[in-house]
This record gives structure tokens, C-alpha cells and sequence, in this order.
């Protein structure tokens, strides 16, 4: 028997741990994890429950999709036929020609999900069609905070938490503990062992908010307020920089000015935070140097509130002299591989394309007109941001375009690595929808509710059957990942080989397409490192090695320091590029109708919800068909604070049903969980279908019982937030009953 051990990565969540595969025969048999490649953390492979997976998934017979597929009866039959690769591929491109020739390239769009493949072989593929019409989940999950970053210092920024020198850190909207049970989380709640001073800013006491020195609980939507309210304190105790403000920023005034348009005790009472522990957080972050600021999805969710919350983030790091410097945060430099913005061909969309962009022209930034705009300013340091992901198409235009048809016909969608149908805001507008459609593609795992939409399901690869890749959406210079154990088993494809296929099908030549598959695409990706695949594989890890006060670096031409790529080569506090755009100089807070005045806690049965707060095992609407982990987490569950659940009159364990106030015909089942949240704020899970349930339409598999999205709602007030079109996860007025 030839047993081999080969390097490979985990891909079960977005981490991409490193392991080492005993393969027998061509078969793998056992994961080790492997010390010799990053991300190692010996504890990860008993903490985390889903690295197994690797094992049970990749020869899964029942589950898996293992052939491409074919619908069979009416769309949404939830009956499929297996096909050949060639006929379902012929199909579809035959089928898009014709759409294409019909209405124009645009009407195809596409969706993705997290960071489950590498989604730039999907966006050459649209971008040498011609569709600007990617949908992504980008304006609720992680833009708002590069395109802050970005606006306010020129390029992004990553948090150098090192527990041998940072004085304190501030977690805000993340709960690293059940969302990255992995390297991260292991250092920094050792840290924490160690004396290190952790401030959590968490509407309710997550198991990472139980780890702080000071828990902050703002009422979901608030944090400007608190944020402010912490400048405010830091301002007015001396704690800031004087000389990075003096040489360093610009705005100052005027946002110290906006810090103080409300006292703390003003503060206090919108965000429901005592004034003692807002001075005390202040007091922590800005007087323990070097101290780091990360925040997370609970906070890009706040719709109009998130991007000017970013800002005020963004200028807190500043106004302590915590840019880009040790132990605080890392400025990010452009890649030194080939970057997401080559490789997704942008520059290829033409600008007949680009106009027909959905975000146009309300979207300040995140758009292409935006974009284009932002790389002039980044561009003075040769920065260019990624463009696909930054544009991505607000969803809930794109699901309105394909039912009205206005302003033109969108008549096909790709999926990948996404369930719109379950993830995506609006679960009822996805289905007409996807039922307006006149071609469907899902490249899958398994027969999600979104597959069984499809007319062509392709058996996506996973991992260990493919390469791994992080490229950290390519706005920093580091990437890692490493090989595949085996090659995929019955008919699966990678990604990038489906969406290769089908782009020499429909005319793409294989020149833009110069890889064969995604480890050809990596090695291609990697070369201007210098670095051969071979080695890549060994190290698992590129890029370039990480420099501080880069701002001070003499420009050639000048001989004055580089600064920052802003307006005013400084970082702006206030910012005339942004007010340009329609947002405020400085940021404001505004209020949501019905979340932040009296009415939640006034009207019978109401509360403000939240979603989506991440636990262990499940990953969005992922694994709820594994046995062991749906008895580990059996029900969905809404959490409540015992005052809240006494004044709706529910109990523990209680099932319930959910509406918003607006629509309470439509009403989702969870079961009531008492924990520490802020009064009148309920957190529900989302994610949740029930894979055991029966496939196709009305249900397609419990998609309607439990799916918090079919509470949600993509539209966006662009009036306040002219800038990312952020809509609203966390602050829905809802009503809550006792399911009789
Ligand atoms: N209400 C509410 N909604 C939310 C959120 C929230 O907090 N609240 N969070 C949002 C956020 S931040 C995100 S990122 C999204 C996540 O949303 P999604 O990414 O859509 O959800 P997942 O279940 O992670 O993955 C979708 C599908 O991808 C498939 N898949 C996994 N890997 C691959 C692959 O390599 N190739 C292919 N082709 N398919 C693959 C899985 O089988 C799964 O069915 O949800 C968003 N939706
Ligand atoms: N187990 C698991 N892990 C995951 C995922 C998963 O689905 N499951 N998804 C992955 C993905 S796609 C992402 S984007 C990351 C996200 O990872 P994180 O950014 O860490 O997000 P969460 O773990 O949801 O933590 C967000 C916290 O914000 C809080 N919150 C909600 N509303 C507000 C508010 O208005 N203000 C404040 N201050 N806090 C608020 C919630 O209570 C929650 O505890 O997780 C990744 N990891
Ligand atoms: S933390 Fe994520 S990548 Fe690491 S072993 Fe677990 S599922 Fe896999
Ligand atoms: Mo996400």
C-alpha cells in the first residue's frame, strides 16, 4: 500500500488552517495539523468541530453534489437529472448567448457568498461578458470598513495585535470567540490570562464580551454616539496625540467639535451605556499605547450608521497616534502577487457597462463611477483598490430589476459559493426573483434551497480536493493556503475550471484564461513574488515582510515624507472628498424610525432585533445537514434579557414567532433563549433550512420556517449614507409572540 503524507489546507470555514493528509492509495485517511505552516494552533483541530468534515464530506455520496445536474419538471421541482459536463455546459452558454444577444450583457448577474472559494475567476468571467452585475455581500461585510479606512488614511488598514506589545485592544461588533475559534482567538484570549485589557463593544455579553475589561453594550445602531462619546472623553483629558494630530491629521477641530454636540450624559442615554464605564474604556485605549481597534460584521450592518461609524473608528486610531504602528495597526501595502484587480480583469468592463451599473450614480463609493474617483486619490501611492468586490451591485436592485425589469432585464444569475435564498436580505423578493428568471446556475456543495432554484446544478470542489487561497481580498501584501491532498472524486470541479469552461464556450479566449486550473492560476499568482508553487507549498505563505510609519518615507521627488494617499496627504478627520460625495464633513448619527426613539419599548410585543450573531458549530447556512452538529444545536434560538422575555410574556426555551412590525403576516420560528442583551433588543440566529425537510417548492426544505431573512430588507436611505448603500441586519422593529 503506498501511503503518502501531503500538505493541504482546511476550508471549512474562512481560516484555511494547515494540515497535513495521510493519503493511502489515493485515498485521504487522516488530517494532521501541521506546525510547520501558517495558520497553525495545536488546540484548533479539539476545538473546532468541522475539520472532520474534510474526511465525511469528501467521498459523500447522499449529500454531496457529484454530478452536474439537470432540472427536470418546473423550476423549483426540486427534481434534477444527471447530465454530462459537455451537455450542461453547452446548455447553459447556448441558453446565455441567446439571453446576451436579447438584452445585452447585463442581464446576467451573479452572487457570492463569504470567503469560501477564490471569487475572482467568477469576476473575470462577468467582466469579459460585459455584466456589471456582480452581487456580493460586500456592503454588509467588510467594505464599509476598508472604504473607511481607505478614505480616511488612503489604504486599508490591518490590526497588529501583539499581545507582547499592545496595551489594550477594542473589539467592536465582533465576537472572535464562536466566529474565529482559531489562531486569533486562542491569542488573544490568552492575553487576556496574561493582564492584557480587552474593552468589548457588544450589544449583548458574547462569549468574547464575558473575556473584557469593560464590556461596552451599545443599543444596536448607536455606536457613533459611543464612539464620539470616547473621543470626547479622550479629548478632553489630554490623552491624544498632540503632535501626530498637529503634523498628521486634518479635520481636528472640526471633528472634536462634532465629539462634543451631545454630553456623556446625553450619550449615555441613546446608547444605554453607563458614563463611568464610557470614561473608563476612553481611559484604557488611550492611555495603555500601543493600542488596537478591530471591528467586526455586527457593525457593518447598521445600514445609514455604518459608514459614518467607521469614520469616527477610523479617526479614534488617529487621534491616539495608533496608525500604523506597531502593536496598534499595520497600514496595508499594495500585493506584491499578481492582484485581485489584475486578476479579475477589470479593466476590461467597458464603460457602456460600467454605466449600466445598478449602483449608479447614488453610490458615492461603492460603485464604478466611485471607484474610479477613490483610485485617483489612492493612486498618488500607486494603491489601486480591488474592483469587483468594492462595486459589487446592491442585491436588492438587482432582485427588483429581474421582477420588473426596470431599468432593463436581468434574465440569468450565477451563483457561487452563495445561497441567496437563505443568506441574502429579503428571502421573498430572492424568490420571485429567481422565479422571473429565465436561466439559473448554481455551483454547489449540496442541494440548497438556492440549488433547488436552479436549472443546472455544477458539483463544485471543496476543500482539500482543491487549492487553498487567502489573499485577504487583495488589499494587503500577504497571502497564504496551500495545495490540494487529491484531485476532486466522481465529477466535481474547481471553481475556477467550471467558470473557465464556460467562458472558451461562450468566446473568452483562452489567453485571458491562461491557467488550466486554479493550482496553474495560483502559481501564476504568486510569481511575481519570486516565489515557485513548489515552494509556496512548503511555506504556504508570500508576500512582502511588514514596514511601519510609512507615511514618514521620504518621496524621491520631493524629499518631503510620502503622508498619506488623501486630499490632503494627511488622514482626514474631516473629509471635503466624502462631503463631496453628499456625507457629512465629519460623520453624523442618524436615527432609525422606530429603533432609536421610544416606540420599541412603548407598543405591546415589540423589540428591536438583531441577526446573524455567529456560533459555533453551524457557518451561515452551512452544515445543518450533519447529524452531530444538529444535535449539538438543535433549534434556532432568540435571545432576550429575562426583563425583555417577562414583558412579552415568554419563558425560556419558548418557541416563538417573529414578524416585523411592517409585515407581520410573515412570521419565522426560534426558541427563546434568556441571556445578558440590552433591554428590548432580541438577537435571532440566521442561516437556519432544514436540509432533512422535502425539496422543491412551497418549501424548498424548511427555507421559510426559521430563515431570519425573510425579516430583513436590502433597501438602502441613501440620503444619510450617499456613500456603500449599507442596508439593515441589526435594528429591525419587530414584534415577538408565544407560538401557541
Ligand atoms: N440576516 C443576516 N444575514 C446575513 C448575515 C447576518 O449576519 N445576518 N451575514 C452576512 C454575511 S457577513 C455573509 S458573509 C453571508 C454568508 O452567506 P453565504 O456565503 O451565502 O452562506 P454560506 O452558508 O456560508 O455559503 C453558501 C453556500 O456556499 C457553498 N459553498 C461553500 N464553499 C464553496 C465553494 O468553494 N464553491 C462553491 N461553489 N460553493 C461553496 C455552501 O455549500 C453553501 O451552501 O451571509 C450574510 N447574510
Ligand atoms: N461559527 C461561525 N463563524 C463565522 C461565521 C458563521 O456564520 N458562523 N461567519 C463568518 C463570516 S462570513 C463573518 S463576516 C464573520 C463575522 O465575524 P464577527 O465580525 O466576529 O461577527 P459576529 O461573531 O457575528 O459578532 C458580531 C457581534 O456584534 C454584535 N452586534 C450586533 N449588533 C450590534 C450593534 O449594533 N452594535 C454593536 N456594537 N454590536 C452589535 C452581536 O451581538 C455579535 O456578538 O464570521 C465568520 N465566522
Ligand atoms: S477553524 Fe476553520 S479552517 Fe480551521 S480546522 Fe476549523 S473549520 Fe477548518
Ligand atoms: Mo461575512
Amino acid at each position: 500500500m503506498a501511503i503518502e503524507i501531503r500538505k493541504t489546507n482546511c476550508h471549512y470555514c474562512g481560516y484555511l488552517c494547515a494540515f497535513d493528509a495521510t493519503v493511502e492509495d489515493g485515498s485521504v485517511t487522516e488530517l494532521t495539523p501541521d506546525p510547520t505552516r501558517y495558520p497553525y494552533d495545536a488546540s484548533t483541530s479539539k476545538r473546532c468541530r468541522r475539520w472532520k468534515l474534510n474526511l465525511s464530506k469528501l467521498y459523500d455520496e447522499d449529500v454531496r453534489v457529484n454530478y452536474p445536474m439537470r432540472r427536470v419538471g418546473e423550476r423549483g421541482s426540486g427534481k434534477f437529472e444527471r447530465v454530462s459536463w459537455d451537455t450542461a455546459l453547452d446548455e447553459i452558454s447556448a441558453k446565455l448567448k441567446q439571453l446576451v444577444d436579447e438584452y445585452g450583457p447585463w442581464t446576467l448577474a451573479s452572487a457570492i457568498g463569504g470567503p469560501h472559494a477564490v471569487y475572482w475567476p467568477l469576476h473575470r468571467f462577468m467582466n469579459l461578458l460585459g455584466s456589471p452585475n456582480n452581487m456580493g455581500i460586500g456592503p454588509i461585510c467588510w467594505n464599509p470598513r476598508i472604504w473607511m479606512d481607505t478614505m480616511t488614511y488612503g489604504w486599508s488598514i490591518e490590526v497588529n495585535f501583539d499581545p507582547s506589545l499592545t496595551g489594550c485592544l477594542i473589539l467592536w461588533g465582533t465576537n472572535p470567540a464562536e466566529s474565529d475559534n482559531s489562531l486569533f482567538w486562542r491569542t488573544i484570549s490568552q492575553y487576556v490570562k496574561g493582564g492584557g485589557n480587552l474593552i468589548v463593544v457588544d450589544t449583548r455579553l458574547s462569549v468574547t464580551a464575558a473575556h473584557a475589561t469593560v464590556w461596552l453594550h451599545p443599543y444596536p445602531g448607536t455606536d457613533t454616539v459611543l464612539a464620539y462619546a470616547l473621543a470626547r472623553v479622550i479629548i478632553d483629558n489630554g490623552w491624544i496625540d498632540e503632535e501626530f494630530v498637529r503634523d498628521w491629521c486634518s479635520g481636528f477641530e472640526e471633528f472634536s467639535a462634532a465629539a462634543h454636540e451631545r454630553s456623556l450624559e446625553e450619550a449615555s442615554e441613546i446608547t444605554h451605556i453607563a458614563v463611568d464605564d464610557i470614561v473608563e474604556a476612553a481611559r484604557l485605549f488611550a492611555t495603555n499605547p500601543p493600542a488596537g481597534l478591530l471591528s467586526g460584521r455586527g457593525v457593518d450592518q447598521i445600514g445609514p450608521n455604518t459608514a459614518p461609524l467607521h469614520r469616527v473608528l477610523a479617526s479614534l486610531r488617529a487621534i491616539t497616534g495608533n496608525v500604523d504602528v506597531p502593536g496598534a495597526c499595520r497600514l496595508n501595502t499594495a500585493p506584491s502577487f499578481l492582484s485581485e484587480l489584475e486578476l479579475e480583469g477589470s479593466d476590461r468592463l467597458s464603460g457602456e457597462s460600467r454605466a449600466h451599473g445598478l449602483n449608479e450614480p447614488d453610490c458615492g463609493l461603492q460603485s464604478w463611477a466611485g471607484w474610479e474617483r477613490a483610485c485617483k486619490l489612492t493612486g498618488k501611492l500607486d494603491r489601486y483598490l480591488p474592483a469587483r468586490y468594492l462595486t459589487s451591485a446592491l442585491p436588492v436592485r438587482v432582485w427588483k430589476a429581474a421582477v420588473t425589469d426596470e431599468p432593463y432585464r436581468i434574465s440569468a444569475i450565477i451563483c457561487d459559493g452563495a445561497n441567496p435564498l437563505v443568506t441574502y436580505a429579503d428571502t421573498k423578493l430572492v424568490l420571485e426573483a429567481f422565479k422571473r428568471m429565465d436561466l439559473v446556475v448554481v455551483l454547489e456543495y449540496l442541494m440548497s434551497p438556492t440549488a433547488q432554484m436552479a436549472d443546472y446544478v455544477l458539483p463544485a470542489a471543496g476543500a482539500i480536493e482543491r487549492p487553498a487561497f487567502q489573499a485577504m481580498g487583495g488589499v494587503e501584501d500577504f497571502c497564504y493556503g496551500g495545495p490540494r491532498a487529491v484531485e476532486p472524486p466522481f465529477e466535481r470541479k474547481e471553481d475556477y475550471e467550471i467558470l473557465r469552461a464556460l467562458a472558451l464556450r461562450m468566446g473568452q479566449s483562452e489567453e485571458d484564461w491562461p491557467a488550466k486550473d486554479l493550482t496553474e492560476e495560483l502559481a501564476r499568482t504568486i510569481a511575481p513574488t519570486g516565489m515557485s508553487w513548489e515552494n509556496f507549498k512548503i511555506s504556504g505563505i508570500a508576500g512582502g515582510s511588514p514596514q511601519f510609519y510609512k507615511h514618514l518615507i521620504t518621496n524621491p521627488e520631493t524629499g518631503e515624507p510620502q503622508g498619506f494617499a488623501t486630499t490632503s496627504g494627511k488622514i482626514e478627520l474631516g473629509n471635503s472628498f466624502l462631503e463631496s460625495l453628499g456625507a457629512g464633513y465629519v460623520p453624523g448619527w442618524f436615527p432609525v424610525p422606530g429603533v432609536h426613539d421610544d416606540s420599541v419599548l412603548e407598543e405591546e410585543g415589540c423589540v428591536t432585533l438583531i441577526t446573524g450573531a455567529r456560533k459555533q458549530p453551524y457557518w451561515a447556512s452551512s452544515y445543518f445537514e450533519v447529524p452531530s452538529f444538529r444535535k449539538a444545536h438543535p433549534k434556532p434560538t432568540v435571545e432576550m434579557s429575562a426583563a425583555t422575555a417577562a414583558r412579552l410574556g415568554l419563558e425560556e426555551g419558548d418557541a416563538c414567532l417573529i414578524s416585523r412590525k411592517d409585515t407581520p403576516d410573515i412570521e419565522i420560528l426560534q426558541y427563546v433563549t434568556i441571556s445578558d442583551i440590552v433591554d428590548g433588543v432580541a438577537s435571532a440566529e440566521y442561516g437556519w433550512w432544514y436540509p432533512e425537510e422535502e425539496k422543491g417548492l412551497p418549501g424548498l426544505s424548511g427555507c421559510f420556517t426559521s430563515n431570519v431573512n425573510l425579516l430583513t430588507r436590502g433597501t438602502v436611505d441613501m440620503t444619510p449614507e450617499p456613500l456603500i448603500g449599507t442596508w439593515i441586519y441589526n435594528g429591525i422593529p419587530c414584534r415577538i409572540r408565544r407560538k401557541d
